[in-house]
């Protein structure tokens, strides 16, 4: 087996998870929240950056590297880890949310998905089998199963074909995974917004016995409140012993929520996407530092914040950054807005420690708002 799970603890308080997660690159605390570095980087960060800011293990793209700079090369170099100088811990997404997200550019069909690149229109296909190979090629320390991601809304009918067809994807993945010793194969979990569709989709993924399960198909759109719900029916029908990740969320009120039902692993692009659009997360709610407000703000993002952007930039500065397009402001608000999300993640495994995070919960809404 390529990784352990060690469940360390539950909150008295939550039932929330303290855990470890064991990984060929190092051992990882849980929850834990995953920079995603689509095409073998972090957006704007250096993977120096990203340790001076504890970061334990990033995600990264087969679809993206597959097509460019192809899995091949990427294999040649040594694998992702040395490619791109990260020796910590790696995820990689299957494509099969990517694929599914082309729209008119896929055809799905039981043997896989036939797409055109969205970069030069060329045509391809990738099979359960095929995105496993890409993702042996790659050799991160945890690969995700080809799935798909049931759009929403989405009726009964069509969320049932497709989670059914998930599951006997999974099963294919599980077949043509040639390193499971050194690679952790994670199941997907679908089933859309049903309930009866979801436990069916989490008894057949867990019967597969993969060494981690990821719920996926929520956050595309559907109402905060029904993602929680989802979630808390659905976490208890997961193994305890495994680590339970919940693909593409990584809100901070979305981290809370999900950790109180039990997730221990996220991912997302929106503390590097809003970064480039100039909007920084904070403790007091999101600051879009473009505003007017702020040009003779001399104060940092966050003074609560003890990241290098906030030790030594004030909001006016980074202003000024944003509105003259230099490429600092891009590099100084993603570094703290992914200090941030970590340091989040810390406090949420320190209020789990010390059998407080609904006290935690209230204390961080009562600063941050409530949002939508
Ligand atoms: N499947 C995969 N990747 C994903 C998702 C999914 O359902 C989601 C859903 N939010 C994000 N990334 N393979
Ligand atoms: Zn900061």
């Amino acid at each position: 087996m390529a990784i352990k799970y060690e469940l360390i603890k539950e909150c008295r308080q939550s039932g929330a998870r303290l855990g470890l997660l064991h990984t060929p690159h190092g051992t990882i605390e849980t929850p834990v929240f995953m920079p995603v570095g689509t095409q073998a980087t972090v957006k704007a960060m250096t993977p120096e950056e990203l340790k001076e800011i504890h970061a334990q293990i990033i995600l990264s793209n087969t679809y993206h590297l597959y097509l460019r700079p192809g899995h091949q090369l990427v294999e040649k170099a040594g694998g992702l880890h040395k490619f791109m100088n990260w020796d910590r811990a790696i995820l990689t997404d299957s494509g099969g949310f990517q694929v599914f997200s082309l729209g008119d550019l896929r055809k799905i069909s039981e043997e896989g998905v036939e797409f055109r690149s969205h970069l030069d229109g060329s045509k391809h296909f990738i099979s359960p089998e095929k995105a496993i190979e890409i993702e042996n090629a790659l050799g991160a320390d945890i690969i995700m199963a080809f799935d798909e991601c049931a759009p929403y809304p989405a009726d009964r009918t069509y969320v049932k074909n497709s989670l059914e067809r998930t599951t006997r994807w999974a099963k294919r993945c599980k077949e043509a995974h040639k390193k499971p010793d050194q690679q952790a194969l994670f199941g997907i979990i679908q089933g859309g917004m049903y309930r009866d569709l979801r436990e069916q989709s989490a008894k057949e993924i867990t019967a597969l016995d993969f060494p981690g399960y990821a719920v996926g198909g929520l956050s595309v759109g559907e109402p905060k409140p029904l993602m929680y719900e989802i979630l808390e029916y659905t976490t208890p029908l997961m193994p305890k012993d495994r680590p339970r990740y919940l693909m593409g969320v990584g809100s901070p009120d979305c981290l809370i929520e999900g950790v109180i039902r039990g997730i221990d692993m996220f991912d997302c692009v929106l503390p590097t996407r809003i970064a480039r659009n100039g909007t920084a997360m904070t403790s007091f709610g999101k600051v879009v530092i473009k505003n007017a407000q702020y040009a003779e703000d001399f104060a940092p993002l966050d003074p609560n914040c003890g990241c290098n952007t906030c030790r030594n930039y004030s909001k006016a500065y980074l202003r000024h950054l944003y509105k003259a397009q230099e490429i600092l402001s891009a590099r100084l608000v993603t570094y703290h807005n992914l200090y941030f999300l970590l340091n989040l993640m810390k406090n949420i495994r320190d209020a789990i420690k010390a059998d407080r995070l609904l006290d935690y919960r209230k204390e961080f809404f009562e600063k941050y708002g409530y949002e939508v």
